[in-house]
């Protein structure tokens, strides 16, 4: 079987934060699927997410998104991820689902409406103060549709301006990672479309802004692997969106499409410095529209798990030697090697000697917990994707 005693202190500090709207119905603009047992508030999510972490120990943190995790007090929802041990994470913003922002939000031309997308993050900031969080995540829907809709350059500056007023809000112990995406909703152009774009801003702002990439938000083809090796040189790496795709932002199961490229993207984390540092948070953003919602949440942290037993099984001493002798094919066998490694018997092993199941998908499935919700959780509305 595998050693990993090389890499278990490595394993042993990962963690994932997960998005509460995981556990919401979600779906396509086709349908959305009711799921028996999905959470019917905030808290209710909460608690889900909390089994994820129960069964894997690794994931500590729930990320939240405003409107949708609005709840009275959130000193009440702070204190219910606690009795529950996890902690609340990331606030994301939402400048989205509002007839104001059709066309944009701050970088819309009209002052008012920018003020009001300006205001929507002092509230998210205001919530981070009560739940303790750090980041605030923004993703932008702006953008146009056909080419002479607006003034893209114009459009920069009202952005660089709005992510200015906003960054001066935020605490001194407190970031912003702004995500970037290529297209969708809009689809001629977006006003933060790629890791430069995101880049640029961010080190405008200043120290405490960080670039967010999102693994579905690129072209095919796309070396995303690359994009990190070169925002950890730059130190601007703030977080990822772990999810996979095969045609555009699926966001799907990290891992599912193509487990390859995950390997390759955890691979140049930990040669740049970023596994396990706090800089550098492991975030999901997916939907889980078919399947049963913890569970699809289980596998996701434990395909970046396994990716990342992976990752640091390379011999990078070997590597780096075959690298200077030139010697292409023995450098790619070694990153193969360790890619072709099959971790699990391993981790299995590794985790009950951890004091957890060894296999966490059929513990899960063993608890009752699914039963339980899906009996006790009829009636009342259930929390979707924007609600
Ligand atoms: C949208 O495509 C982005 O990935 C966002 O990060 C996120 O999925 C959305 O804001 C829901 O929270
Ligand atoms: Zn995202
Ligand atoms: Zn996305």
């Amino acid at each position: 079987m595998t050693d990993l005693t090389d890499i278990s202190s490595a394993l042993a500090a990962q963690a994932i934060e997960l998005p509460s709207w995981a556990f919401g119905n979600s779906g396509t603009r086709f349908k959305v699927f009711g799921s028996p047992g999905t959470p019917r508030d905030p808290f209710e999510k909460i608690s889900d997410a909390a089994q994820v972490n129960t069964y894997t120990g690794l994931a500590p943190s729930v990320a939240l998104h405003i409107p949708w995790d609005l709840v009275d007090s959130f000193a009440d929802l702070r204190k219910h991820a606690e009795d529950n041990g996890v902690t609340l994470g990331t606030i994301n913003s939402n400048t989205f689902q509002d007839d104001d922002y059709k066309l944009g939000s701050v970088t819309h031309s009209d002052p008012k409406i920018r003020q009001k997308a300006i205001d929507h993050h002092f509230a998210c900031i205001d919530v981070m103060n009560e739940t303790g969080s750090r980041d605030l995540k923004i993703w932008l829907a702006d953008g146009t549709n056909y080419p002479g809709q607006d003034d893209i350059r114009a459009r920069q500056d009202r952005l660089a301006d709005s992510l200015a007023k906003i960054y001066a809000r935020i605490g001194a112990d407190q970031r912003l990672v702004l995500e970037y995406k290529f297209f969708e909703p809009a689809f001629y152009h977006t006003d933060v479309p790629d890791w430069g774009t995101s880049y640029a801003h961010t080190v405008a702002l200043g120290d405490r802004a960080f670039v967010c990439l999102d693994t579905g938000h690129h072209a095919p083809g796309t070396n995303i692997e690359f994009i990190v090796a070169q925002l950890l040189r730059l130190g601007k790496l703030g977080s990822f969106d772990f999810n996979s795709r095969f045609y555009a932002d699926d966001d799907l199961i990290v891992g599912a499409a193509d487990p390859f490229q995950l390997f390759r993207i955890i691979f140049e984390v930990i040669r740049g410095g970023g596994l396990n540092n706090p800089e550098v948070a492991f975030m999901l953003d997916q939907c889980h529209n078919i399947e049963k919602k913890i569970p699809g949440q289980i596998r996701s942290v434990l395909n970046v798990q396994e990716m990342t037993a992976r990752a640091l099984l390379v011999d990078r001493n070997a590597l780096a030697a075959a690298q200077e002798a030139g010697d292409v094919l023995g450098a790619n066998g070694i990153l193969m090697d360790a890619f072709y490694t099959d971790v699990r018997p391993a981790l299995a092993e590794w985790r009950e000697s951890r004091g957890l199941d060894g296999d966490p998908m059929t513990a899960y499935a063993l608890s009752g917990y699914q039963e339980k919700i899906e009996a006790d959780r009829v009636g009342g509305t259930q929390a979707g994707w924007g609600a």
